[in-house]
């Protein structure tokens, strides 16, 4: 951090607000993920499947062998040994990341385990995910960085998966999840091909605790696509009475069979890296006092009095701050003062619900598992899987609408999105959902988790939500809870197991029980569409789209008449 701040990279904010935290501002060009230049080069093209960007991986290491010649010249390597998962857990797995960027380093040090404890559980023959990481801006003798050290032009950037080696390659980029190698290219894209050949699942998914108010507790996993609050999920506050919810983790969850025969989940990262503009007192609570100390801020505004301000941060925007850019800004600007991607790096211990067993090195075991997306219409508020084929179809055709897009015919229309991993599978896409399909025939069918399909985001016909407000996700929470425990009622329907419209516990709120019906109506019409789109999609999938996939598409088609 010295260096950062001798450089001017690292702005300290004020100690008496946020002690132990830091402001960065990026490149304009280097403020999010890539998706256009990230890269699965595994040998045959057909491991990367339709999903993925495949280039030949000679070819592509050729390419960016040249632009790694000299690229760290001037700057300091750091080599970063880093646990994913809690050291030495069976679970866990390590990674060794070279970098020339602090930034990066400061970084991994919140959102992974590092250090010497890593190197001794390694030891001299242990298995690593070789990750080598350059910002790809080499400084002349002399030259200090005068701003944000990248590639700029969005072509000199690579992000490369090379599977079968499960090594990453990453170039031009200082940024997230192009930099930080230890989160969406490992835990997610290397890991979903160690999951594949291991036999375990290296999933897009949160980890949460809920206990009822008899303190029976259970953890359920959550895969959502983006936008859909998977960390206010991760961290939500109970609105009914006696029920708790504490966090494992908000965005990746690494799951693997124990001797009991039932999946065991990691969160295999130390921090959350969470979008801040959004997040408030209001709408995440908890996150918002796990950045109060030790945290990295990159691309949000500075306040005059050194704290930091975004868009929905619950407060007025101030008569004056320095936006993500660096520029003076007022209420009048007209551009935003935080960037929309504008990141905390937290430490995941900070988190006031954190749950005590959040780094048990065995795992918890996962009860239910939601998967979901943002629908305005059809998708009921939640329906629970006749059983594991019936969820992976669920999971398999789950996704959000698309809300603004480079085509505007695309908008309305829906991206699947397969258990929130269509950016992050590191192989075949039909492949992954056959592993997954594989996943429930290595136990009893007893100790496989429940699957539900939930949509928090149904619109009336006049386009008002139909569910109050995030914070009630809960009492969907609770009825899952009920279905695991066996108290709670459901009728069989064409799309699966629905709840009858009062076993969602309503207390409180100010809603009808005929709201209530439109959020759980099965739109027949709305079904039979949504059958027609997702054959579609699977013709995507080619030869490699599993027959039991096929098969449930063709039932649910015959159940709904
Ligand atoms: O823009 C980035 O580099 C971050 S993307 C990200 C960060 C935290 C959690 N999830 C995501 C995501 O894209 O799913
Ligand atoms: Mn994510």
């Amino acid at each position: 951090m010295k260096t950062m701040l001798e450089s001017g990279l690292a702005t300290p904010l004020n100690p008496e607000k946020r002690p132990g935290c830091y402001l960065f501002r990026s490149h304009p060009s280097d403020v999010a993920r890539v998706e256009n230049r990230t890269f699965i080069a595994s040998k045959r093209e057909e491991d990367a499947g339709p999903t993925n960007n495949w280039v030949d991986p000679e070819k592509l290491k050729a390419e960016m062998t040249k632009r790694y010649t000299g690229s760290m010249k001037g700057r300091t390597m750091y080599v970063i040994p880093f646990s994913m998962g809690p050291i030495g857990s069976p679970i866990s797995k390590i990674g060794v990341e070279l970098t020339d960027s602090p930034y990066v380093v400061a970084n991994m040090r919140i959102m992974t385990r590092i250090g010497a404890d890593v190197l001794k559980v390694l030891g001299a023959d242990g298995e690593f995910v070789k990750c080598l990481h350059s910002v790809g801006k080499p400084l002349a003798k002399g030259e200090k960085d005068s701003t944000w050290p990248c590639a700029p032009s969005i072509d000199d950037k690579y992000i490369s998966h090379f599977p079968e080696e499960r090594t990453i390659w990453s170039y031009g980029s200082g940024y997230g999840g192009n930099a930080l190698l230890g989160k969406k290219c490992f835990a997610l894209r290397i890991a979903s091909v160690q999951a594949r050949d291991e036999g375990w699942l290296a999933e897009h998914m949160l980890i949460l605790k809920i206990t009822d108010p008899k303190g029976k507790s259970h953890y359920v996993c959550g895969a959502f696509p983006s936008a859909c609050g998977k960390t206010n999920l991760a961290m939500l506050i109970p609105t009914i009475p006696g029920w708790t919810v504490e966090t494992i983790g908000d965005d990746i969850s690494w799951m693997k069979f124990g001797k009991d025969g039932r999946l065991y989940a990691i969160n295999p990262e130390a921090g959350f890296f969470g979008v801040a503009p959004g997040t408030s007192m209001q709408s995440n609570k908890n996150a918002m006092l796990s950045v109060e100390k030790n945290t990295i801020f990159t691309n949000v505004a500075l306040t005059d009095d050194g704290d930091i301000w975004w868009e929905g941060i619950g407060s007025d925007a101030p008569k004056h701050l320095i936006d993500w850019q660096g520029n003076d800004w007022t209420p009048e600007s007209k551009t935003p003062a935080a960037h929309a991607n504008a990141r905390f790096t937290a430490p995941a211990s900070q988190c006031p619900v954190i749950a005590p067993e959040w780094e048990d090195p065995a795992g918890v075991p996962i009860s239910a598992i939601l998967v979901g997306g943002r629908r305005a219409s059809t998708i009921p508020l939640v329906n629970e899987s006749f059983d594991w084929g019936h969820g992976i179809f669920l999971g398999s055709i789950m996704g959000s609408e698309i809300t603004a897009a480079a085509i505007s015919d695309s908008v309305g229309k829906v991206r699947r999105d397969p258990f929130a991993m269509l950016p992050f599978i590191g192989y075949h896409v039909g492949d992954y959902m056959q592993h997954w399909l594989d996943i429930g025939e290595k136990t009893d069918k007893a100790n496989l988790p429940r699957i539900f399909y939930v949509n928090w985001f149904r619109k009336s016909k006049e386009g008002k939500f139909l569910w109050p407000v995030f914070v009630d996700n809960s009492r969907v929470l609770k009825w899952v809870v009920e279905r695991i425990a066996g108290e709670a009622d459901a009728v069989n329907t064409p799309i699966g197991n629905m709840p009858t419209t009062d076993a969602i516990d309503i207390s409180g709120l100010d809603m009808t029980q005929d709201e209530m019906k439109e959020l759980l109506a099965i739109d027949v019409e709305g079904w039979k569409k949504e059958v027609a789109s997702i054959r579609e999609n699977y013709k995507t999938y080619g030869a490699k789209l599993p027959a039991e996939l096929n098969r449930q598409l063709e039932e649910l088609e015959k159940r709904l008449g």
